[in-house]
């Protein structure tokens, strides 16, 4: 993929974001704390700039990550259908479909901007951000407000610490950078309740959600000769204990615990479709399995959604996973 030059591109955002009055906002289906945590900081900046704004999510903000500043001010549901934006601006939406039936909107609106972090993004936007070396699109947007030389409040520090954490996995994923923790330094600076969020985001963990790990973990299988990982949830594992997807939130990560495990799997049965995450260490490129599934994602996180019932698809994905381990 022909990567923009950063800078530039920065530069013609920066532009749009002067000129512009009315701006429509939006992240991934299954917001993350990246996706929000962004969103959050872009529209916090925006308002100081005293421009208005409209923050749109298909799904609903997790209740994990409800403690954001400001979450509360997000739409979800339907996008507006009929409102005019100077801009839409879409984080980690690879493509726009990624953020749900937005297509209305970025027809209503003068520019579209796509800012992303992800290999797999597509250039459709009229400002394409797109760094797939950065560790989360927050590290991004940082380095957009430091090359538009806005400094950030201890709110929009808050909001992009939790896209940066979440995203590096508290700083360990191998996407963490030297520059990934200069621009979380940066952050601390401001004096946001740094331990407070810690505190939030990896020692909470709701009862129904625990049970849904224990579930996960009863459930878990090595296959290939112990290289992979697989959990399976069916829809009566939800029923029986009254959870919802957003309760699977990171289960996968202890398929990846066994040693000896290349790549993780989890199968979740939603509705008509079977949801896919995949988790892999290393070399094993996950994210190109998803792509041939219709989903996306990185080398070693991805995930997707296919038309297919629990037996089926897990047959299909785990033939395809097993040639790249
Ligand atoms: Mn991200």
């Amino acid at each position: 993929m022909r990567t923009p030059d950063l800078e530039k591109e920065f530069r013609k955002l920066e532009n749009i974001i002067m000129s512009g009055e009315s701006f429509f906002l939006a992240g991934h289906l299954n917001p993350d704390g990246d996706t929000l945590g962004s969103m959050l900081a872009i529209s916090s900046v925006l308002k100081r700039l005293g421009k208005k704004v409209f923050l749109f999510s298909s799904d609903p903000v997790p209740e994990n990550l409800s403690f954001l500043p400001h979450a509360a001010g997000i739409r979800t549901g339907r996008p507006p259908a009929r409102r005019r934006f100077d801009a839409a601006i879409l984080l980690e939406c690879s493509t726009p479909a990624r953020g749900g039936d937005l297509s209305a909107v970025l027809r209503n609106s003068g520019k579209v901007v796509n800012i992303d972090h992800h290999k797999t993004s597509e250039l459709y936007g009229d400002v394409n951000i797109l760094e797939s070396h950065s560790s989360s699109t927050a590290e991004i947007v940082y380095r957009l407000f430091y090359s538009m030389n806005v400094s950030v409040t201890k709110t929009e520090a808050a909001c992009l610490y939790v896209g940066i954490v979440t995203d590096t996995g508290r700083f360990h994923f191998p996407a963490t950078s030297p520059r990934t923790l200069e621009v979380a330094s940066r952050l601390l600076e401001t004096g946001f309740k740094f331990s407070r969020i810690n505190d939030l985001l990896y020692a909470t963990k709701s009862f129904t959600a625990l049970k849904v790990l224990g579930r996960g973990l009863e459930r878990l299988e090595l296959l290939a000769g112990g290289r992979l990982a697989v959990m399976s949830l069916e829809r009566s594992d939800f029923v029986s204990l009254g959870a919802s997807p957003e309760h699977t939130e990171n289960i996968i990560n202890y398929g990846m615990m066994v040693p000896g495990v290349k790549a993780a799997v989890l199968f979740r049965e939603d509705g008509d479709r079977l949801s896919v995450t995949f988790r892999s260490r290393g070399h094993v490129d996950v994210s190109l399995l998803a792509k041939r599934f219709g989903g996306g994602g990185h080398r070693n996180a991805a995930g997707c959604k296919i038309k297919a019932g629990m037996r089926e698809g897990r047959k299909k994905v785990i033939e395809g996973i097993q040639s790249l381990i």
